[in-house]
């Protein structure tokens, strides 16, 4: 029998048409057999967080359910995040998108290659503030995650829709 694992997705960018590079990466995702997307957040705007001399973000997070390992999926959403750059490339001009896999079950890892849960998400309103929407309850460490998001500042997080099939639509 195959064992189906839950994993949170965090998406970012900052380069051209990012809510579009963002929907072709989940939907590209979700049409692996072995992937199936069943929350995305809305998209927010964020501004940009470590080098601050870069343009403003846009994020979101989504979850799955897969058959893949860890190292499966993350092969996954780089080949999704090669594939918006290769697009760009022939036909929009600049454009990146970022997947980062947040979480995945409760594993925990400390490698190069992939370390789980994402080392860095916990100090990142753009990471915090969108997982929360789609998973208020899911623990993170010692509270859930809307307790995380509550306790964030988030005020110059922009919420740009709330419109939850964005990514099918676009
Ligand atoms: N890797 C290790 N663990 C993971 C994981 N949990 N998920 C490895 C995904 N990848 C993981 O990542 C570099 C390597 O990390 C991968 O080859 C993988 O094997 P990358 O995505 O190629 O490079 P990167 O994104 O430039 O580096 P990094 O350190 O992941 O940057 P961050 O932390 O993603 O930060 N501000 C706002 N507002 N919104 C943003 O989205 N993003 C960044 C990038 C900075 N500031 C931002 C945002
Ligand atoms: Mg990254």
């Amino acid at each position: 029998m195959t064992t189906v694992s839950k994993a949170w997705l965090g998406l970012g960018g900052n380069i051209g048409d990012v809510p579009t590079a963002m929907a072709n990466a989940l939907q590209r995702l979700d049409g692996d057999a072995e992937i199936t997307v069943t929350a995305v957040s809305p998209i927010y705007k964020t501004p940009p967080w470590g080098v601050e001399d870069q343009p403003w973000f846009h994020n979101c997070c989504a979850e799955v359910e897969t058959s893949l390992t860890p190292e499966q999926l993350l092969e996954a959403c780089q080949e999704a995040e090669r594939e918006g750059k290769r697009e760009r490339i022939v036909r929009w001009g600049p454009r990146t998108i970022d997947v980062d896999i947040l979480l995945f079950d409760g594993v925990e890892q400390n490698e190069q290659r992939l370390t789980l849960p994402h080392p860095r998400m916990l100090e990142r309103a753009f990471v915090i503030i969108p997982l929360a929407d789609i998973a208020p309850n899911l623990h993170l460490k010692d509270k859930p995650c809307q307790i995380w998001a509550s306790e964030m500042e988030s005020s110059d997080l922009e919420l740009t829709s709330s419109n939850k099939h964005w990514w099918k639509e676009a």
